[in-house]
């Protein structure tokens, strides 16, 4: 009978909030400290469930759309940003916006306008119906085409193949997209690439430590929850890069016994979305089982800051926190 050897914990840094999450997250506890509750944000902030039910507590009202949202009242637009069509919306309603979009989704916003007003037929590669695709797509609806996976690649048409850009959400997989990129350029020899990378430094760098993690564990833990594009994203790229199993949670609870079982070294990451408090709560529960001796690590560092929106600076701190 195989004898198990030592347990331990490596843990991917960097993991949990990046920049945007950050900032997010500040605009709504700043603007509830401001205005006082309830401040309405459309849609969850950031893609978690346990930062969505603590600003809940805190007196934020989530809700789908503006049209929810009393009239005259405050409303923060979430981290994934909105179309122009949710912008006009919420005006004509007399809203005062807070916009929380993440500066690096804005940043790929003003590419897809740019490109079509070059009258470039724009291929957004992302999940179809995630909120920060539909933004992007709305700033050029009559030019974007969707394209959601390396296999949709080999179908989609085009109006002109010479004048094709594409562009992508910000939280893929970077070698996924690469590989959608590189199906569509054989369909399409003339495609133009974005500027810049679309797919932030924040999703590339927990996917390169993670890749870096799971060679070597026999079980990933992604903390996440289930709606993250981010940390499902971290879950696929454990596995194809040597973890023998990996699973996704929200909370400490979740994690099953049985995943434990025969499993000498647990990898850990978390999505950008997620606050450490989570990570180190597995951390406690793994401990509890024997598992006490922990590795970090790290691939790259993080040091970004973006400053509050607009709506907020005024007068206050301009700086987030810290990332952690
Ligand atoms: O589902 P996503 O990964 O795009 O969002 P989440 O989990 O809220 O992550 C942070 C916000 C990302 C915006 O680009
Ligand atoms: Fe911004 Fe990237 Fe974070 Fe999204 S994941 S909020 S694009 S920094």
């Amino acid at each position: 009978m195989p004898v198990a050897g030592p347990k331990r914990v490596i843990l991917a840094a960097p993991r949990g909030y990046c920049a945007g999450v950050d900032r997010a997250v500040i605009a709504v506890e700043k603007a509830l400290e401001r205005y006082g509750a309830p401040v309405y944000v459309r849609k969850q902030i950031v893609h978690n469930t346990h930062v969505v039910s603590e600003l809940e507590a805190l007196g934020a009202i989530f809700v789908e759309e503006v049209d929810e949202v009393p009239l005259g009242s405050h409303v923060v637009f979430s981290a994934h940003g909105v179309s122009p069509a949710v912008v006009s919306a919420a005006s004509d309603r007399g809203l005062q916006a807070i916009d929380a979009t993440c500066p690096l989704v804005t940043k790929v916003h003003r590419e897809a306008v740019r490109f079509a007003r070059d009258d470039f037929e724009i291929l957004l590669i992302g999940h179809d119906g995630h909120e920060e695709v539909e933004g992007t797509a709305g700033e050029a609806p009559e030019h974007v085409t969707v394209v959601n996976s390396p296999e949709h690649a080999d179908t989609v048409e085009v109006r002109d193949p010479e004048k094709v850009v594409w562009l992508s959400q910000t939280t893929l997989s970077v070698d996924e997209t690469m590989e959608t990129v590189r199906r569509l350029r054989i369909r399409f020899p003339h495609l133009q690439d974005p500027p810049s990378d679309d797919i932030c430094y924040a999703t590339q760098n927990r996917q390169v430590a993670i890749k870096k993690v799971a060679t070597g564990a026999d079980l990933v833990i992604v903390v996440g929850s289930a709606n993250s594009s981010n940390s499902v994203r971290l879950v696929e790229v454990a596995l194809e890069h040597g973890a023998k199993a990996a699973y996704r949670v929200d909370y400490a609870d979740e994690v099953k016994q049985e995943w434990l079982d025969g499993v000498e070294t647990v990898g850990i990451t978390s999505g950008a979305s997620v606050p450490e408090v989570l990570v180190q709560q597995v951390l406690e529960d793994l401990a509890g089982a024997g598992y006490r001796d922990i590795e970090e690590v790290r691939t790259a560092e993080e040091d970004l800051i973006f400053s509050l929106p607009k709506e907020l600076r005024e007068g206050r701190g301009t700086g987030g926190r810290a990332s952690a």
